[in-house]
């Protein structure tokens, strides 16, 4: 069996894929009887309290006739997509391949083929890696599964407790039989994406794991597998971390509120959503795992063709940018935009053009810089180093207008590997950036829970001993407003908790309650909400290093989570 960083050297070059959810819910795409269910349009039966018996025989309305493998599979191609996750059972437990178990797209339906089989053959032709989606966890259509039916009716999913033998016998009877037609029929499968792990032991994840890697040695699985035990970590949906993250990680998203079609959801994300998104997680080391809903016809809804085809015009200037690219070595974010590398280069991913940037902390030569839209444009470079604070300043003469509306790239060709100064620098416009996973975090004792989150923000601030401090070096001093910004632990929260923080710079004390009523504007804070509070101002005489730290006067003992706090900023009054 290979190592897993074999397995994943496709995936981590790809960054960019589809997500396919399409089941007999397509059907009712979120309106049952005339009315709208609530909630995501894959979980109608669910939510809807359907018995199995009425949801089932929607397979006799399931005709996609107009459903064409290569179009889809040209639309994942031309949006620059390297890999397509369907859903090939989800929680329903229809299965949409030919399997022995009856409940299924080629036995039930008046369709009667097997789409996988035809998407396998497409996906093979454009070079694109196949991978299925499969519920290991829940059925709600399988005795013994967790979720299912009869047992819903006054119970929710996560807290239902299946018999752990009747259980054990779904995964042997049903799970593992369809794992096997899965990774036999198809060719080679690039992962199963596994997904909410509730009843799941330890063991029977690590055996689904082993399942699939003896059938496939290269197959990956995924994170949601269970118990952390798969070849790679997912993300909520939508989420953004505030810096680069260690080790393989994707984020599953939507391009509207729903993963399976709603007939009713028109809040389409713009193309300028997706870009950032896409931008600011591959400057992250994080895959985009982009989501289509295709109707009961077998149609992807026109507004999510029209982004992808926006997103592939983007990709086919700019992709060079994207694929197998490291994330960006400096460990923090740009107001101007994002850094992805690969070898001696840098792109600058900008989203907020100006014809003069400017970059600190680079120590690498600079051999050449250029537009990768156009590289015959002329950009002048000019470096610098300020031996007194150890600073180094490279100033870009750019163009007026970026070649992109969106986000245009600027190519750097370096002398070496990057070699960037890892400190919180001050930027050149004059912000100081602070985020909590660049400080030290200092827990009030073994039983204090401060740590980050997987997002990297503080989590777990629950006792007023706890507190954060950072080093900084400043090379334009001055007066600065100190601002200090948190972060919604959960997808779309509005408000953490109102508690009261102090926050010494040098030695200068500035105080106040965290509020809710300055949102913050960026690619993350739009999912996972962000609020600003200004303290009030301190004044540094000289250039130099400083040291800073924040600490909680009061917590709201309500909240939750505790005071999530993403970072300090200093800004140049
Ligand atoms: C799960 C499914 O329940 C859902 O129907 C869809 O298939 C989605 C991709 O995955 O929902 C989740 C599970 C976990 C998170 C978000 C959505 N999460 O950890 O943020």
């Amino acid at each position: 069996m290979c190592e897993v960083s074999d397995r994943l050297a496709w995936w981590t070059e790809a960054r960019f894929g589809m997500f396919i959810h399409w089941g007999l819910y397509s059907v009712p795409a979120g309106i049952w009887k005339g009315r709208p269910v609530p909630g995501l349009g894959e979980w109608i039966m669910h939510n809807g309290r359907i018995p199995l018996e009425e949801y089932a025989a929607l397979a006799q309305q399931f005709n996609p006739v107009k459903f064409n493998a290569r179009e889809w599979v040209e639309l994942a191609r031309a949006a620059g997509m390297r890999y397509l996750v369907i859903t090939s059972k989800h929680h329903d437990g229809f299965a949409m391949f030919k399997s022995a178990h009856p409940y299924n797209i080629v036995d039930a339906t008046p369709y009667g083929r097997d789409v996988m089989a035809d998407l396998a053959e497409a996906c093979a032709e454009a070079g694109l890696r196949l991978c299925f989606y499969y519920s290991q966890d829940q059925d709600w259509s399988a005795p013994g599964a967790s979720g299912h039916w009869e047992e819903m009716q006054d119970n929710h999913w996560w807290n239902h407790k299946p018999d752990p033998e009747r259980f054990a016998r779904y995964l042997e009877e049903k799970v593992k039989p369809q794992l096997r037609e899965l990774l036999t029929n198809y060719g080679p499968i690039g992962l199963i994406w596994f997904d909410t792990p509730v009843a799941i032991t330890k063991e029977q994840s690590e055996m689904l794991r082993d399942f699939v890697h003896a059938l496939q040695p290269d197959c990956l699985v995924s994170g949601r597998v269970g118990h952390g035990v798969g070849d790679y970590g997912s993300l909520g949906d939508n989420q953004i971390p505030c810096g680069p993250v260690e080790g393989a990680w994707e984020t599953p998203a939507t391009l509207n509120d729903t993963w399976g079609f709603r007939a009713d959801d028109h809040n389409w994300k713009s193309l300028k959503d997706v870009l950032y998104l896409l931008v600011d997680l591959t400057s992250k080391g994080v895959n985009y795992l982009l989501n289509v809903g295709p109707t009961s016809e077998g149609l992807i809804p026109q507004p999510s063709v029209d982004l992808l085809r926006g997103v592939g015009r983007w990709m086919d200037i700019n992709g060079e940018a994207i694929y197998g690219t490291q994330p960006n070595p400096y460990p923090y974010e740009f107001d101007w935009g994002r850094i992805t590398a690969k070898g001696d280069k840098l792109y600058l991913l900008v989203m907020r053009w100006q014809p003069h940037l400017q970059l600190v902390g680079l120590r690498n030569n600079v051999r050449r810089a250029y537009l990768l839209a156009d590289p015959s444009v002329a950009v002048s470079v000019s470096q610098s180093h300020d031996t007194a604070i150890d600073q180094h300043l490279l100033a870009l003469g750019l163009p007026a207008q970026g070649p992109d509306p969106l986000v245009s790239v600027v190519v750097l060709e370096l002398e070496g590997r990057p070699d960037v100064d890892t400190t919180p620098l001050q930027q050149p416009g004059g912000l100081i950036n602070l985020p909590v996973y660049m400080g030290e975090l200092h827990p009030s004792g073994p039983e204090s829970g401060l740590s980050l989150s997987r997002a990297k923000v503080a989590q777990g601030w629950k006792s007023l001993g706890d507190f954060v401090s950072w080093q900084m070096k400043v090379s334009q001093p001055g007066a600065f407003e100190v601002r200090a910004i948190v972060s919604s632990p959960y997808h779309g929260a509005r408000a953490t908790g109102e508690h009261e923080v102090e926050v010494t710079v040098a030695g200068q004390v500035v105080q106040g309650v965290l509020k809710h009523d300055e949102p913050v504007d960026s690619p993350r804070a739009r999912y996972f909400p962000e609020y600003a509070t200004a303290l009030g101002k301190v004044t540094l005489e000289a250039a130099g290093t400083y040291d800073v730290s924040l600490r909680a006067t009061h917590l709201v003992p309500e909240a939750g989570e505790g005071l999530t706090l993403a970072r300090v900023e200093l800004r140049p009054l």
